[in-house]
């Protein structure tokens, strides 16, 4: 098949999982195009059968800002045109699916459109009444509509008043398996060989990257631990700064955007993912997917992916209280931290392995193209 992908070029979860599908796909043999206003990270290095096509919108004086869906669509109608493209696989609905729509009119409704719902653009932006007729449309006049978790489809159900067929396809975790000494990195973590607790996300409102702060300083109180924030956005300013008043600045690195979290995740001992809300939570797949347990909210899809009292433990959003004495347990019984640790492992890489969920999209095209 000829596969168009588009998504945002994020560190963070949509970008990730539309780009390793993309890769996949292509290891499979299929031709895949993959469409954002900038390289996704995961792209890095060459891949045979992927092609990358930037969208970048041409400013105009006329315009207040440049109208990047209707550039989003042209550059898919082009695209879809000149490489005989029989899908598009929309991921994050907003604008992707819009663009998407315009462009399968353009092509006069000779090819394919799947979205992939992936969270906030059903629980946060996309109820914005700027942007919600259009996710309605995107979801009603989509050839399929995937979503990645059962609690995103009920939720797009019930914001939205679909009545149409969406589909769960978990995302999965890509990460390489790591066979680095993780002395090395944990020298450069926790010289002193304490435990180390991580957090990685975009730092934005809904990650809630104070309670992350709150939960290291009352473990810290207590006991020598590390902290480690991957990411940046807009809260990174307001933990810096909390870090700094509460005194924790020695014992807390903050490493900006990394590429490279394998390393970071495989001297991991907890993950620390307190939300208000997460339609899969990507990042704690991937900590488990090293044996790290994780400190998570009970909240949105993460109880899809973390059982309770198995992979790590849930807590209810805001309860930093409970979340530190989690972590607390974890950090003081090696033991404890070890067995989950394996269970979350073992789940990460059958439950969410790549090949059967990439078999599910690939199915999905499939379907839509009337091929199966
Ligand atoms: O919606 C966002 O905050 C961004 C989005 C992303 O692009 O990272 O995150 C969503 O998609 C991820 C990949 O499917 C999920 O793992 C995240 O849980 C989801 N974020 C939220 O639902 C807040």
């Amino acid at each position: 098949m000829r596969i168009g992908i588009s998504c945002y070029s994020t560190f963070g979860g949509s970008g990730v999982v539309a780009a390793e599908i993309g890769k996949s796909l292509a290891a499979k043999g299929h031709d895949v195009h993959i469409l954002s206003s900038a390289l996704p990270p995961r792209l890095i290095g060459f891949e045979d059968h992927v092609t990358f096509h930037e969208v970048s919108p041409s400013p105009y004086p006329l315009f207040e800002t440049a109208p990047f869906t209707v550039a989003f669509a042209s550059v898919m109608a082009d695209v879809a045109d000149r490489y005989h493209l029989d899908v598009i696989h929309a991921h994050y609905a907003i604008p992707h699916a819009s663009a998407a729509l315009l462009a399968r009119m353009a092509l006069d409704d000779k090819i394919k459109i799947v979205t992939t719902l992936h969270g906030t653009d059903i629980t946060v932006v996309g109820r914005d009444p700027s942007y919600l007729p259009m996710v309605k449309l995107a979801i009603r006049a989509s050839d399929a509509v995937t979503a990645v978790s059962e609690y995103l489809r009920q939720e797009s159900i019930k914001t939205f008043g679909v009545n149409r067929q969406i589909d769960v396809v978990y995302n999965f975790v890509s990460l390489p398996q790591f066979d680095g000494n993780t002395s090395n990195c944990r020298v450069w973590l926790s010289p002193d060989s304490a435990p180390v607790l991580t957090h990685i996300s975009n730092f934005r409102a809904v990650k809630r990257v104070i309670d992350v702060m709150r939960i290291f300083e009352a473990v810290h109180r207590e006991h020598n631990c590390k902290l480690v924030m991957v990411g940046d956005g807009p809260d990174r300013l307001e933990a810096e700064t909390f870090a700094r008043e509460k005194h924790l600045e020695a014992d807390v690195r903050f490493t900006g955007k990394q590429t490279d979290i394998a390393s970071v995740l495989a001297c991991s001992d907890v993950f620390l993912l307190p939300s208000s809300t997460e339609s899969f939570g990507l990042s704690a797949l991937e900590a488990m997917s090293y044996g790290v347990p994780v400190v998570a909210s009970r909240a949105g899809g993460i109880p899809e992916v973390i059982r309770d009292g198995q992979d790590g433990f849930l807590a209810e959003v805001g309860d930093v209280d409970a979340m530190a004495e989690y972590a607390i347990r974890l950090i003081t019984n090696p033991g404890l931290r070890l067995e989950m640790g394996g269970r979350a492992k073992e789940r990460a890489l059958t439950t969410f392995a790549e090949d059967p969920i990439v078999e599910q999209y690939q199915s999905i095209y499939q379907r839509v193209l009337g091929w199966k």
